[in-house]
């Protein structure tokens, strides 16, 4: 039986407590380590921290049943082989709290329509289908910002694509905490990625790296044989140049950006100094090299997921202990959301 320290249930609200959530979607790519769960392991020490794998959210666009279970599990073993602590930790799949859509439902009827029109994330994801998106892909934010009111959460780490659901979720704290003349809600605030680098896909520099793209050379798993990564990279787009001599000239020149943003994040090195090492050379050196310092950063991980995953009763109790955690949070907040919006709730 797993054992979890206490240190969470006690915390109030001027702690500084982060939520992040990761969605079961796909396989996890590099643009998904580099971007969110490597940093994850750097706030672990500096906050109390809750990791979310986002199942709820996942289900906005279809999911296989099976598939989204088996990358549940694939997501919380990537967790855990990048170094996040679980007894450190809150570390729980989001349909195991029905706190989460409790609140949202009720925090749908605080939000205005109006607010979720706004979005620019949902007119992206439906494209000109809209009329056939689900419904659950329109008032997404709405469940986002219950994932992290329900935790007071200070901090939430957002790339450029998620602040304008952050705002959302402080218009609706704010308004909230207006209506019934108390500060139930911490506000949250963005923490902005350290790297604020966007991946992007090795087929198209324009867009971003993405689980469900539908080409699998777009992207580098964080599970990819070296042989995988090695092919991969070779046949990443790029252009007929050498490689360029300056920042100005490599943000002009979108795929070769994109690989010296991975070499730099991988081998943490600032930019201009990758810039400067392969200045005017050819671009298979560099993609060689670059192959070498990807495969260094994920062998390990890959090795320790794959062990990881051998055990699905493991991984399970882990989720299952993290959920229970995360409920003697969760349930409090509702308990005096309840309270305040007048509902009987003994
Ligand atoms: N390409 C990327 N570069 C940097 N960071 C990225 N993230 C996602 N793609 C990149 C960050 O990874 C975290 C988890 O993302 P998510 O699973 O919640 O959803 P997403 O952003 O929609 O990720 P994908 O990979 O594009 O999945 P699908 O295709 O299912 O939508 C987030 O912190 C995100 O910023």
């Amino acid at each position: 039986m797993l054992e979890y320290n206490t240190i969470y249930l006690d915390y109030n609200m001027n702690d500084k407590v982060i939520f992040s959530g990761v969605q079961p979607s796909g396989e996890i790519h590099i643009g998904n380590y580099l971007g969110a769960i490597s940093q994850f392991v750097d706030y672990q020490t500096d906050y109390k921290s809750i990791f979310s794998i986002v199942d709820l959210h996942a289900i906005t666009v279809w999911q296989d049943s099976e598939a989204l279970r088996n990358s549940t599990r694939e997501v919380l073993a990537i967790f855990l082989a990048s170094g996040l602590d679980e007894s450190k930790n809150i570390i729980f799949n989001q349909s195991q709290v029905p706190e989460h859509t409790q609140l949202s439902w009720i925090l749908s009827c605080t939000a205005k329509v109006g607010w979720l029109n706004r979005m620019t994330q949902f007119k992206d994801k439906a494209g000109k289908n809209k009329e056939n998106a689900s419904v659950g892909l329109y008032t997404y934010p709405i469940l986002m910002a219950a994932d992290i009111l329900l935790y007071s959460a200070s901090h939430v780490p957002v790339g450029d694509d998620q602040k304008q659901h952050l705002e959302l979720a402080r218009d609706i704290a704010h308004k909230f905490n207006t209506d019934y003349s108390e500060n139930i809600f911490v506000m949250p605030e963005p923490l902005m990625n350290k790297s604020t680098t966007r991946i992007m896909s090795l087929r198209d520099g324009s867009n971003k790296m993405s689980k469900s793209d539908i080409s699998e050379y777009s992207r580098i798993l964080m599970t990819d044989s070296n042989d995988k990564i090695a092919l991969k990279i070779k046949k990443a787009k790029t252009d007929p140049l050498k490689m360029p001599n300056t920042l100005k000239e490599s943000e002009s020149r979108l795929e070769v950006n994109n690989l010296l943003n991975i070499y730099s994040a991988c081998a943490l090195m600032k930019k201009e100094e990758v810039i400067s090492k392969y200045a005017s050379k050819e671009i298979s050196l560099f993609k060689n090299d670059l192959t070498e310092v990807i495969i260094n950063k994920v062998e390990p991980i890959s090795i320790k997921t794959k062990q990881l995953l051998t055990d699905k009763v493991h991984l399970d109790n882990i989720l299952s202990m993290g959920a229970t955690k995360a409920k003697e949070i969760s349930c409090k907040t509702i308990a005096k959301v309840y309270d305040k919006i007048g509902m009987i709730n003994k």
